[in-house]
């Protein structure tokens, strides 16, 4: 049997424990909802992600992967906060390059990272909010994007058209979307609130207009 003393003790970290995890995650929210997108397959690979959201948030720290294999960059979308290192893998039994161009947004200069084998690794630190579309100069079908954000609160659509952003800070927001082929789907903001300790559901039906 627990002598009265355990028993006390086990009570206070009990309690601690809970006013820890109240502190940590007591004034978060979640944000789910469904995608719809009219005139391309899936969903899939559309971005949901709040804009701005008052904090600072630092980078993943470990650097966060993006590799080659069977001519492809995976995952083909990848959303990162500001400060991120992402490295670039090559799992392809042939070479590949990683290189870009320097996109509408104007936050990233062409920047070329150079051709390398099987097992051969190159970094970059992604330091200002933007997008990057990645490329292969061998493969030109080669191509994935690289969507640099103010904070971690996105999420991708899976094929099922579900999306869920998890941890959110309880506030009113502007979550909107992002799509590689903005002529396909073009992008929208909802404005939304968050509770502490509450669902937000918001859908979205994306098309060309
Ligand atoms: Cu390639």
């Amino acid at each position: 049997m627990m002598c009265p003393q355990m028993a006390s003790s086990a009570l206070v970290t009990w309690v601690l424990s809970l006013v820890v995890t109240a502190s940590v995650y007591g004034q978060t929210g979640v944000v789910v909802g469904n995608v719809e997108a009219m005139g391309v397959s899936s969903p899939e690979n559309v971005i949901i992600y709040i804009s701005k959201v008052s904090g600072d948030y630092p980078p993943a720290e470990s650097s966060v992967l993006m590799h080659t294999e069977k001519l492809e960059f995976i995952p083909a979308v990848l959303p990162v906060v500001v400060g991120t290192t992402v490295r670039f893998d090559n799992h392809d039994r042939v070479r590949h390059n990683v290189m870009w161009h320097e996109g509408i947004d104007g936050a990233y200069p062409s920047k070329d990272l150079g051709t390398w084998e099987k097992g051969g690794v190159r970094e970059f630190t992604f330091g200002r909010e933007g997008i990057v579309t990645v490329g292969c100069k061998i493969h030109p079908e080669m191509a994935a994007h690289i969507v640099v954000l103010q904070n971690p609160f996105s999420a991708t659509v899976g094929k099922d058209g579900t999306y869920a952003i998890e941890g959110v800070p309880a506030g009113s927001y502007s979550l909107k979307t992002w799509y590689a082929n903005r002529r396909k789907l073009k992008p929208q903001t909802k404005e939304i609130e968050v509770a502490s300790g509450e669902t937000t559901v918001q859908d979205f039906s994306l098309s060309r207009r």
